[in-house]
């Protein structure tokens, strides 16, 4: 199947972003087919939220530029592997793992890479699990392979790396080393909570 790359013959930034809005919506749609099958079959919805996003124009252009590339549609698809994200935030760490194996599982869903900060966290504390996946966006001229970086955590986990993002942000990423010291023990107390809901939750499930 051809990737965008392959496309790019005279494609406009307009089609491109098209194609990865529409990569936006498939994921979009079999996360939430799986969340229904889960209500029906086990009675619970894995799955907290979803949150996706497009990435825009100005911050492609910064991560080409930080990363040492000319900024062209041909180094944005082939280098920027986030321009669609999914950000999928589930209730107990098991459903993660579950819920990254049944999308790698799809026939049309290509597993280009993972990122397992949850058994490897950051040096920050960081904890989250990364895929880039391709899937098929079907155009009138043919199927294209399309990039979509799919991020899957806990609650917990969500709210600890949405705090650490403020901070980096506001600190220009110069964070002192006490807050530093203090998020990587806030990213400790996250992982002990997210053990404790999931026995609790297991601990109900038996005696219901
Ligand atoms: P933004 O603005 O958040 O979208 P790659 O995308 O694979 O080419 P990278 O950076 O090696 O590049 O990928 P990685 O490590 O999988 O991280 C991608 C995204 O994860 C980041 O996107 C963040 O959203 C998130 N992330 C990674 N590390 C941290 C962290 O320490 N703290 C927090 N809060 N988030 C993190 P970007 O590119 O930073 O942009």
């Amino acid at each position: 199947m051809e990737t965008i790359i392959q496309r790019l013959g005279g494609e406009s930034w307009d089609t491109i972003m098209l194609v990865y809005k529409a990569s936006l919506s498939a994921i979009n749609t079999k996360l939430q087919i799986l969340n229904d099958e889960f209500q029906n079959a086990h009675h619970y919805n894995p799955i907290e939220h979803i949150k996706s996003r497009l990435k825009d124009r100005n911050s492609i252009e910064e991560k080409l530029k930080r990363r040492g590339y000319e900024i062209s549609l041909e180094n944005m698809v082939r280098h920027v592997n986030d321009i669609a994200g999914v950000r999928v935030i589930c209730s107990f760490s098991s459903d993660i793992y579950q819920l990254a194996n049944m999308l790698s599982s799809q026939s049309d869903i290509r597993v280009m890479s993972v990122k397992d900060y949850i058994r490897n966290p950051k040096e920050s504390g960081y904890k989250s699990y990364h895929m880039i996946v391709t899937v098929p966006i079907y155009l009138s001229n043919g199927p294209v392979e399309t990039k979509v970086e799919i991020q899957i955590r806990t609650v917990a986990m969500d709210f600890w790396a949405s705090l650490e993002h403020k901070i980096n942000y506001k600190f220009f990423d110069n964070v002192p080393e006490h807050i530093k010291r203090e998020l990587r023990s806030c990213a400790e107390m996250v992982s002990d909570l997210d053990a404790k809901m999931m026995d609790l939750n297991e601990q109900v499930n038996h005696i219901g």
